[in-house]
This record gives C-alpha cells, sequence and structure tokens, in this order.
C-alpha cells in the first residue's frame, strides 16, 4: 500500500515530466550537507577564484531558509540543452569569430526554466492543497545542484566535474523547486569514469588538475565570463577562439555519444546567438546599453560589454590573421583601459609593421598604467 507522501511524489515526477523536463527526482536538504562541505573545501583552497558569491555559500543557505521556512524536500529537475548541431563558424570569416559555450547558444536558462517552474508549481498547487509553499531555484540560489542532481539519481559527477546521465550526457541544466511538502527520496545511481582521463588531458590550461575538482581560476569558463579583470598573460594563449565559456572537456566525454536533440526551442541556436559570435560586429558596439540591447534574453549578458570586447581581442590576438589587425587598432582607442589593454596584446601577438606602428602612437598617448606594460611587452621592451 502506497503512503500519501509516494503518490504526491509519483504525480509530482509525472507532472514535471509532462511539463517538458527531461529528468526528475527527489532530495531532502539534509541530503546536501556533504555537497555544501565539498563546495567549503574548494573554497578553503581559493580555486573558485574571484566569485564571492560562494565563499558566503553557507550564509546565503541559512538566510534562505529563514526566509522560506522549513525545507522538507527539494524536487530536482534536469533539461537537456543539447542542440545537436556541432560548434562551428560562419564559414565567411573564419579566423574573425568567437566560439560560444553550448549553454550560451539560445535564450538565457535561468528565465526559460524560471518560467517552466512557474508552470509546474501551478499544478502542484492543485494536488497539494492549501498550506503547499515553492521558490523556484535555478543556479544562482545557494543550492549545491550538481551535489544535489547526483542525490536524486541523475546520474554521477565525472573528473570534468558535470553530471553524466546515461541518457542525456553532460548536456543538463539543473534547477530544484524547494518545497514544504515531506516527498519521498529518490537514491543515488553508482557511476564512475573508470581510467577514462579524456577531458584531463583536452582541458586546454589545465583546469582539471585534480580528479572530479577543477581550478576554476585556470577554467576558461571562468575567465571568459566570471572574471572581471585582466585575464593571466600565461593563460591568454590557451583560450584560442572561446569569445564565451568552453566546452572541450564535454565534447570529449565519451558519455557525450549519447546525447539527444533537446526537445526545448529556446534552447535551440535560432533562439539566441548561437554558436559564434562575428567580432567585427561586437567592436561595433559602443555602449553597455547597446550590448544589453543585442543581447537582451541570452546568457552573454552575464559578461558585459567590456569583458566580451576583452575575450575579443583574445580571440583575435590568437587568429594569426593579419585581417584582424585593424580591429584590434580601432579597439586602441576604446573607453575601456581594460579593452585597450587586451587589444594591445592581441597586436603584439600578431606583429606586423601597422601593428607596431599603432602600439607606438599608444604609448605617446597613453596614461593608463596596465595599458602603458602591455603595449611596451608587445613591442618587446
Ligand atoms: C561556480 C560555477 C561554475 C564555475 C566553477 C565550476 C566548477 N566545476 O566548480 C565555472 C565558471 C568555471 C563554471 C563553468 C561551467 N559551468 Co557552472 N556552475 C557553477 C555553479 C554556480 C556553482 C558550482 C560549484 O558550487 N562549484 C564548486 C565545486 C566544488 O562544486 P561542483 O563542481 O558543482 O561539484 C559538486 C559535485 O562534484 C559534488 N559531488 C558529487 N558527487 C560527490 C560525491 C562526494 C563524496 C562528494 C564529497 C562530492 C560530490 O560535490 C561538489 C559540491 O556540491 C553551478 C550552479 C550551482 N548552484 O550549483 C553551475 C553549474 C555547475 N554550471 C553548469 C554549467 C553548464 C557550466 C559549463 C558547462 C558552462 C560552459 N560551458 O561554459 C562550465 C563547465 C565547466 C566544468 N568542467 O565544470 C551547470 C552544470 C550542469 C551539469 N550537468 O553538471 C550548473 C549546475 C548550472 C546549472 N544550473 O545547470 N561553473
Ligand atoms: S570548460 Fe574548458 S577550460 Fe574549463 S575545465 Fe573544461 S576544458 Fe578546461
Ligand atoms: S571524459 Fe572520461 S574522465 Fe572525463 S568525465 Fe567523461 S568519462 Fe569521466
Amino acid at each position: 500500500m502506497q503512503t500519501q507522501a509516494e503518490i504526491l511524489s509519483q504525480s509530482i515526477k509525472a507532472a514535471a515530466l509532462q511539463a517538458g523536463f527531461d529528468t526528475v527526482g527527489i532530495v531532502r536538504p539534509a541530503s546536501l550537507e556533504a555537497g555544501e562541505e565539498a563546495i567549503a573545501a574548494w573554497v578553503a583552497e581559493g580555486r573558485h577564484g574571484s566569485m564571492k558569491y560562494l565563499e558566503e555559500f553557507r550564509l546565503r543557505r541559512a538566510r534562505f531558509e529563514q526566509e522560506f521556512g522549513e525545507i522538507k524536500s527539494l524536487i530536482v529537475l534536469g533539461v537537456n540543452y543539447y542542440s545537436g548541431e556541432r560548434a562551428t563558424r560562419p564559414a565567411s570569416r573564419v579566423t574573425l569569430s568567437g566560439r560560444i559555450a553550448r549553454y550560451a547558444w539560445g535564450r538565457d536558462y535561468h528565465g526559460v526554466i524560471r518560467e517552466k517552474h512557474a508552470a509546474l508549481i501551478g499544478t502542484i498547487r492543485q494536488h497539494a492543497g492549501p498550506d503547499f509553499k515553492a521558490k523556484s531555484c535555478v543556479d544562482t540560489q545557494p543550492v549545491p545542484e550538481r551535489y544535489a542532481a547526483v542525490q536524486a539519481g541523475f546520474g554521477f559527477a565525472g573528473k570534468h566535474t558535470g553530471i553524466l546521465n546515461p541518457r542525456f550526457g553532460p548536456w543538463l541544466f539543473l534547477s530544484e523547486i524547494a518545497t514544504n511538502l515531506a516527498l519521498t527520496d529518490d537514491a543515488p545511481e553508482p557511476g564512475t569514469c573508470g581510467t577514462c582521463n579524456h577531458c584531463q588531458t583536452a582541458c586546454p590550461t589545465g583546469a582539471l588538475d585534480q580528479d572530479y575538482r577543477m581550478d576554476a581560476r585556470r577554467c576558461i569558463a571562468y575567465l571568459t565570463i566570471e572574471h572581471k579583470g585582466a585575464i593571466d598573460r600565461e593563460l591568454r594563449p590557451y583560450i584560442k577562439d572561446w569569445i564565451f565559456g568552453c566546452d572541450e572537456c564535454l565534447v570529449v566525454c565519451p558519455f557525450t555519444s549519447k546525447s539527444q536533440e533537446s526537445r526545448w526551442k529556446e534552447f535551440l541556436p535560432a533562439a539566441g546567438a548561437g554558436p559564434a559570435l562575428d567580432v567585427a560586429e561586437l567592436f561595433e558596439i559602443r555602449s553597455n546599453s547597446e550590448y544589453e540591447k543585442k543581447f537582451c534574453g541570452t546568457a552573454l549578458l552575464r559578461a558585459g560589454r567590456k569583458q566580451m570586447l576583452r575575450n575579443a581581442c583574445l580571440v583575435l590576438g590568437n587568429s594569426g590573421d593579419p585581417a584582424a589587425v585593424p580591429y584590434l587598432v580601432r579597439a586602441l582607442q576604446d573607453p575601456a583601459p581594460l579593452v585597450r589593454q587586451h587589444a594591445a596584446w592581441g597586436l603584439g601577438q600578431l606583429g606586423g609593421e601597422p601593428a607596431f606602428r599603432a602600439l607606438e602612437a599608444l604609448l605617446a598617448r597613453e596614461t593608463d598604467i596596465d595599458v602603458l606594460q602591455e603595449a611596451r611587452l608587445a613591442l618587446g621592451r
């Protein structure tokens, strides 16, 4: 005989799949303690770089519970965002474009998933009675989402740290609905990478320096999206043509062969910026408000204009293409010193008479110390 909690849990799971979620499971908050500890240990080693919000994880969770009341269960949801098509660059400008990580090809998943949560919460309310409370959590709330996904039976965390699901491989967005309902929790599914280490050898920057752990300070996704300042000179060449995020470790993972095309139109390239950005077009964007207008509704807003142009300068500098020089010369006039600094580096990488002339002219007028330093280094001084 099924308990009331089991019946309710089953109907919630059925409703989640009906709403379009690809995986669903249930966990108790207490089962996430080891995940929180793993984050605290990782932060204590400084591996989070400048992502301050991870330092305050426990405090933020306590505040969250204070506001919400007792969370009895988390409904963990997965969305397959694999959009089928391989990352390609516009054929006409092979080197003057930057690659975008697949998670950001379509619409920003935060908004899309929150909308779906709202509809699902409405459906659950019909089954759950008047005292039902729920809160949508997508990425930014203090939930250790990968740990929650493991506990919910979605798969195991691979050496690249991503969750590997037997049906969808590494391409699942994770989210949760926190609730005051006491539901029946699921059990983790065992799994392991075995002797495989493809992701570790494929990582261009050596960010996957320990099994199942990364050093975010070296990760291209961190450097191009989360990190706001200058990018370490040593790491710049390894970024190659990644302008926003990186998928190298996910693409080489044997679990990727299990990927199925997403049913969510919102995440297909046609719904957003797609797999590549035309760098020349980027340099036409003159203000933050123009940038926000152009990329409205996409995850590209996470990096501001100056960070995206900083990334573009690196992509051009790494391109080895003399056609990139005029764009970098123009970027030396950018109002943001961060952009001028990375443009100077790019010109130093490409070299040639026009690049050096532009750098000399910059030395004569520049006042920012970091830009001056970069220009001198680019000129080999
Ligand atoms: C900070 C962050 C980043 C950072 C750091 C990534 C990292 N590996 O820590 C940066 C900016 C580099 C990043 C990059 C990316 N991210 Co991110 N990121 C996050 C965020 C906000 C927090 C992650 C975190 O706490 N990291 C700290 C480390 C210690 O935790 P962790 O890697 O999550 O590892 C946990 C598990 O391994 C778990 N665990 C599992 N089993 C076991 C067993 C035991 C015994 C123990 C102790 C622990 C354990 O413990 C850890 C702590 O909970 C989450 C959202 C969230 N709220 O969780 C998204 C999230 C992890 N990111 C996501 C994505 C999609 C990406 C990118 C693919 C985007 C891209 N292509 O550019 C890359 C992937 C790079 C990679 N190889 O991880 C997804 C991952 C989905 C999935 N299927 O795994 C998440 C869950 C966002 C979401 N809502 O979907 N990200
Ligand atoms: S996302 Fe790229 S840089 Fe980051 S760990 Fe994976 S392969 Fe390395
Ligand atoms: S590439 Fe290999 S080692 Fe890395 S996560 Fe996938 S299965 Fe594990």
